[in-house]
């Protein structure tokens, strides 16, 4: 028979993902999940026929230069592929491919999280109650928030997150707004009675609040620039579930501390995993509301996700262009 592809999975994945990998391919998996060092993904880009990464790896086109002649596919595990050139590969003449579609409705779900907790100080009211003694007892004026329902929502990136996005928050009572580099069919449009926003400035200069679900390019980096968080009203609150590259976080700090704008929900940052130590504190003080990348972990999204990477391998190896096949210059 033919010889099972070598494929070299970075990052440890569920059991039975694992599992249906090592049935289907000549698997070598990473038992102790940790990152891998430089030296240890140029060997495995040097001997693997498929490299599965993560978002926690940079395959930049150095790395994919020193890739041996076999490697012939690099299927992403998750949707973002900023951290992989794809023009680099694909002057090697190799494939890359995402999974996309499988973690739209847990992205958006969490999005909704972030979007609510900020206004309504979630995280706030949970820390009080970690010393039940801080709380004297209900009042009147006690923990008053913000009222979400009836705000304008500008969505940056109306693609399959952002159209899951508008839909939760369709239903919450809010207006939907967005920007995008092309309008969404009609039916979409109307089904969320959403207006389209063909400038960025303006639609941000009148939003209450901010989602922002597009892809990290080299075109979207710092997309949400000072000159346009300067247009932000004070009111504002912005939410990130995409990449922490989309924003000056640097800038989007300070404005939180001077109370330029009223709040983040962030899930991705500048820096990852470091923190700005600066947004630790604004946490603390209920200003934001920030998570360790969590938009897409669920058990069954991250079942999902191994299902597409298996199903993107087994199709390129069956002769066949694979589903979900990253195309280079989509900026
Ligand atoms: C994952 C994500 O955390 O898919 C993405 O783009 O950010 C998340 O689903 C990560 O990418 C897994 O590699």
């Amino acid at each position: 028979g033919k010889k099972k592809p070598l494929v070299v999975i970075t990052r440890k994945l569920p059991d039975q993902v694992e599992t249906r990998m090592r049935e289907l391919f000549d698997a070598r998996l990473n038992l102790d999940d940790r990152p891998l060092s430089q030296p240890e993904l140029v060997a495995a880009m040097k001997e693997a026929d498929v490299l599965v990464p993560t978002v926690t790896d940079r395959i930049d086109a150095a790395l994919i230069e020193q890739a041996g002649a076999n490697l012939r596919l690099i299927a992403n595990f998750g949707n973002g592929v900023d951290k992989i050139d794809v023009e680099a590969a694909a002057r090697k003449g190799i494939t890359v491919t995402n999974t996309p579609g499988v973690l739209t409705e847990d992205t958006a779900d969490m999005t909704m999280a972030l979007m609510l907790a900020v206004p309504r100080r979630l995280t706030e009211g949970a820390n009080i109650l970690e010393h039940p003694s801080k709380w004297a007892g209900w009042s009147p004026t006690w923990m008053l928030g913000r009222r979400f329902t009836g705000k304008r929502l500008g969505i940056i990136g109306m693609g399959r997150i952002g159209t899951a996005v508008a839909r939760r928050a369709k239903a919450f009572g809010l207006s939907i707004h967005y920007h995008n580099r092309h309008r969404v069919l009609q039916s979409v449009e109307d089904e969320l009675e959403a207006t389209y926003w063909e400038s960025l400035d303006q639609m941000l200069a009148r939003m209450d609040i901010i989602s922002i679900n597009c892809p990290s390019t080299p075109a979207t980096f710092h997309l949400l620039s000072a000159r346009r968080l300067a247009l932000l009203q004070p009111t504002a609150y912005i939410v990130n579930t995409a990449r922490g590259d989309l924003i000056d976080e640097e800038t989007l700090v300070r404005m939180l501390q001077e109370g330029k704008i009223a709040g983040a929900g962030l899930d991705v940052f500048e820096h990852e995993p470091a923190v700005n130590p600066k947004l630790v504190k604004l946490a603390a003080r209920g200003k934001v509301v920030i998570l360790p990348h969590m938009g897409s972990a669920t058990i069954e999204g991250r079942i999902d996700m191994g299902e597409k990477v298996i199903i993107n391998i087994r199709t390129f190896f069956d002769g066949h262009r694979p589903p979900d096949r990253v195309l280079p210059n989509r900026t």
